[in-house]
């Protein structure tokens, strides 16, 4: 919980009495969905690509990913729940020219293009940290709270989880405080992926702070160097167009290039290689173009404007090798503040197995910067498609003004974790074998689970569940 240092968020009561307003980081999880399954569908998704095919277990993905919830939530931080989306996409196999009933679309798609298919009934909303791209109220010039959902274009199974993901954070962040913007074109040159490329860094959640986005190319001046293997997803052009939307002053919109190396090594976000908290930028060596520059005007501009160093905690190739970041998802740890000011790494279990990155980050917690201790949350149902803590995530810094002000049944609870377990238990399968995609049964059980998920949630019936739904039959 940060107590705000600077005039701008502070709020006068009466004659020049003042009120500190109180500040947080509200990490919005994505819920597993009950189709969670492994297709490979992610080019450049070094595990979603190496764990195609391979039998899934929702149920334990589902209890995994709420369990790090509950582990943040004892942390002291501020958690909250978005939910997963309707899958198989009907409209979608419907937009591919197959027709008819839930039944007779899955059987045609099925038999014709099993891999649309699988696209349909991908859970990948999972990964909130790509549902939008957020500026808090305290960055922006009307002082409203911006969200961006991203058109994720790049994958046909991403690309379908906009229009629900619009209309739950439009449920939840109403009122004159916020504005969810609509998502960019679908074009080439606005290819978005949301927060997952995006990073702020200020003394404290509560400062206007400096907003970095990391861009993978810039559509118009393609002979800029480019990965050779995989597709870079973000780019320049996308994330200028969202800092105009967003208001964000000049001097705080940063926009970097990601190492076009990494990406080429699987990193297909710059969250698979860096994050940042508050005055902290935890990095790999080689996470952006000309990295050793960059980081040096940084510490520089952000000297100008707080008058304070930030830390930065650099990880060379000989301590980690780009290949461990990504097998590891080092990078893809949280970095959370607790009440208390300190800051917690939330790292995947895998880091804790792999010799050379549990001593870097032993070294990180002895180091001078603020990172205090280590938690190893087990997501790996989620990891083996290619994501860890962070990109389970979206964070959302707020006043408590605008906390109050959000769709209350949405934030954590011991109950509301409860709730979920039973809910999970009900409705999840155990297993999802490659060739259950291609029964209809698994339509219905998800529009069953997500039509009570809508009453736990305590959302009007369409935010979660589209009013033009089909039934299964
Ligand atoms: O977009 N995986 C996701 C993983 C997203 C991770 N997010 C962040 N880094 N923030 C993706 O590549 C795999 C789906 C499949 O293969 O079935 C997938 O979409």
């Amino acid at each position: 919980m940060s107590v705000a240092r600077f005039s701008s968020a502070f709020i006068a009561i009466q004659d020049f009495q003042v009120e500190p307003m109180l500040w947080k980081e509200v990490n919005f999880d994505g819920l597993v969905g009950p189709t969670h399954n492994y297709a490979g569908l992610s080019f450049g998704n070094l595990a979603s690509e190496k764990h195609r095919n391979v039998i899934s277990r929702p149920k334990m993905a589902a209890l995994q990913g709420i369990e790090k919830m509950r582990m943040l939530y004892d942390l002291g931080v501020e958690q909250a729940v978005l939910p997963p989306q309707l899958r198989p996409d009907l409209h979608y196999l419907r937009s591919c020219g197959f027709s008819g009933s839930p039944n007779q679309l899955i059987l045609q798609a099925a038999e014709k293009d099993p891999i649309q298919l699988a696209a349909a009934t991908s859970a990948a909303s999972m990964w909130t940290a790509n549902a939008a791209t957020v500026s808090p109220s305290c960055d922006t010039t009307d002082q409203k709270l911006h969200l961006t959902p991203a058109n994720l274009i790049s994958g046909v199974h991403r690309s379908l989880e906009c229009p629900t993901t619009m209309r739950v954070l439009e449920a939840i962040f109403s009122g004159a405080k916020f504005q969810v913007h609509p998502a960019l074109p679908s074009s080439l040159a606005m290819s978005d992926e949301g927060a997952a490329n995006q990073m702020r860094l200020a003394p404290k959640h509560a400062e206007q702070a400096l907003e970095i986005f990391v861009f993978g190319r810039d559509a118009f001046r393609t002979s800029e160097s480019q990965p050779t293997t995989f597709p870079a997803r973000q780019t320049r052009q996308a994330f200028e167009a969202i800092a105009r939307r967003h208001q964000l002053d000049d001097k705080r919109a940063l926009f970097w290039k990601q190492n076009p190396a990494a990406i080429d090594c699987g990193a297909f976000h710059n969250d698979v290689v860096a994050v940042a908290n508050e005055n902290v930028l935890f990095c790999h060596e080689d996470a952006f173009e000309n990295q050793a520059e960059k980081l040096e005007s940084l510490q520089s501009v952000y000297r100008e404007h707080y008058d304070a160093d930030l830390f930065i905690v650099e990880i060379s190739r000989a301590q980690v090798s780009l290949q461990e970041a990504v097998k590891s998802y080092l990078f893809n740890s949280q970095i959370v503040t607790k009440p208390d000011g300190r800051m917690t790494l939330v790292a995947p279990r895998e880091c804790s197995e792999i010799r050379s990155v549990n001593q870097v980050i032993e070294q990180v917690l002895r180091a001078d910067n603020p990172i205090q201790d280590v938690v190893f949350p087990d997501v790996r149902q989620s990891m083996m498609n290619g994501g860890g803590p962070a990109c389970l995530r979206l964070r959302v810094v707020m006043n408590e003004q605008e906390i109050s002000s959000i769709h209350q049944d949405v934030r954590f609870s011991p109950e509301l974790e409860n709730a979920l377990i039973d809910w999970v238990k009900k409705h999840y399968r155990d297993e999802i074998a490659p060739n259950d995609l291609l029964h209809v049964d698994l339509y219905g059980d998800c529009l069953a689970a997500l039509q009570e998920l809508e009453t736990i949630l305590g959302f009007e019936s369409g935010v979660i569940v589209p009013c033009n739904f089909v039934a299964g039959e």
